[in-house]
């Protein structure tokens, strides 16, 4: 019996979330003993949202798992990948590639895609707003926003694409860490005085997790700031403004107010974290005011989602494309120091980078032989660090 309307492992494995003219043409192919014959199927962006210059790729975890067994081979860029729609000579990049009997594995391309497409603009989004504010505190808010069922696959993308914690239970769970929060206004208002909540939270709450004081409930975010700090003294780590839009006026004149006073007090050391409808357009002025962390939801879990599509480039080892695509099996060769890239044939040899004259690195590489996973899976830790040093050698 299906409690939420979402699909179980079991069914998304067996390919039970596919388009149905996936099916039909499994029927066809099966009718017309075709589903023997052999192709190369490659996964490429089409324009990146927003005008986004570069994506992260994520989800290949969930791809590894979804493949195992098949009898098909999957070559994929490593799991946080940068990847560019197209490189610079317009030819589109190969993200991964499928190889084996169409027939074998023409159900599985929409959880394929769905995979990688969500997770990827999530991922990309976190690595946006990184870069934007390189050493702030990040935190992924944005659970509530989706399906629950999403909820791990929705920190792990932030927490992966540069987010330092994540907020869900669940999601904190899958990433083996501890989940981050401060404290709802249902806490404060059943108080019906912060003073009182706040002291409860300190009293119950475990010494471990920072006392972070939401300050925007009742008062002016300058007052309960001040009350704040008189309450907790040292123990206080931080104060949270998820200021009302109603009340936001000059956002970052309303922070710049709660630094000083903060500040002239003493407390130089007291964090200044902000929620409530954070995003990449924002965030550096809010930054520059004087915030030392975010909490992101919306625009992180509802990120636009990356454009990929798979598409057929060799059959039964002879190139043919649909009108648009390249034809061929394609290796795309990194310059992983000027993070250029150079897309070539499959059997042409290693080039060097005409920038700086280094050996190139083949970023297609087998994570299916024959169904089995042949790589190791990266944890989301040495991801989300191989996330970060591309992000250092890269503009927005
Ligand atoms: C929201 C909650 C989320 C924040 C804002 C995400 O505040 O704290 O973490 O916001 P966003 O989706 O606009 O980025 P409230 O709705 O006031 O909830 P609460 O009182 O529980 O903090």
């Amino acid at each position: 019996m299906r409690f939420f309307h979402v699909a179980s492992d079991d069914e998304i494995k067996k390919g039970k979330t596919t388009d149905v003219y996936f099916e039909r043409t499994y029927q066809i192919l099966k009718a017309k003993n075709m589903d023997k014959v052999r192709v190369t199927a490659e996964v490429t962006a089409g324009n990146l949202p927003n005008g986004w210059i570069w994506g992260v790729l994520c989800g290949i975890e969930e791809v590894a798992k979804l493949f195992e067994g098949y009898p098909v081979n999957v070559y994929s860029f490593p799991e946080g990948s940068l990847f560019f729609a197209s490189n610079h000579l317009g030819i589109r990049e190969p993200v991964l590639v499928v190889e084996g009997a169409y027939a074998d594995f023409c159900m599985l391309e929409t959880p394929l895609l769905g995979f990688i497409c969500q997770a990827s603009g999530i991922a990309t989004k976190a690595a946006r707003i990184r870069k934007i504010v390189w050493d702030k505190l990040l935190l992924s808010f944005g659970t509530r926003r989706m399906h629950p069922t999403i909820s791990p696959m929705i920190d792990r993308a932030a927490y992966i694409g540069g987010f330092d914690a994540v907020s869900s239970l669940c999601g904190a769970k899958i990433l083996g860490k501890e989940p981050v929060g401060t404290m709802p206004h249902a806490l404060i208002i059943i108080f019906e005085n912060q003073v009182e909540a706040w002291k409860a939270f300190d009293e119950v709450v475990e010494p471990k997790i920072p006392r972070i004081i939401l300050i925007d409930t009742f008062y002016d975010e300058k007052t309960e700031a001040l009350m704040a700090v008189e309450t907790l003294g040292k123990k206080l780590y931080g104060v949270r403004l998820d200021t009302p839009t109603s009340r936001r006026g000059n956002f970052p004149e309303i922070i710049r107010e709660v630094r000083w006073e903060l500040s002239l007090r003493g407390f130089k050391n007291v964090k200044i974290i902000v929620s409530g409808g954070i995003d990449e357009e924002k965030i550096k002025q809010l930054a520059d005011a004087g915030a030392d962390g975010f909490g992101v939801g919306t625009s992180l879990s509802a990120a636009p989602v990356i454009d990929f599509a798979l598409d057929i480039v060799e059959k039964e080892g002879k190139p043919i494309a649909k009108r648009g695509k390249l034809a061929g099996k394609k290796q795309v060769w990194r310059c992983t120091q000027c993070m250029f890239d150079l897309v070539q044939p499959f059997k042409e040899n290693q080039p060097k980078c005409s920038k700086c004259g280094k050996p190139m690195k083949p970023m297609l590489n087998p994570l299916i032989v024959e169904g089995k996973i042949v790589r190791k899976l990266p944890s989301p830790d040495e991801i989300r660090k191989y996330v970060l040093n591309q992000l250092e050698k890269i503009n927005l």
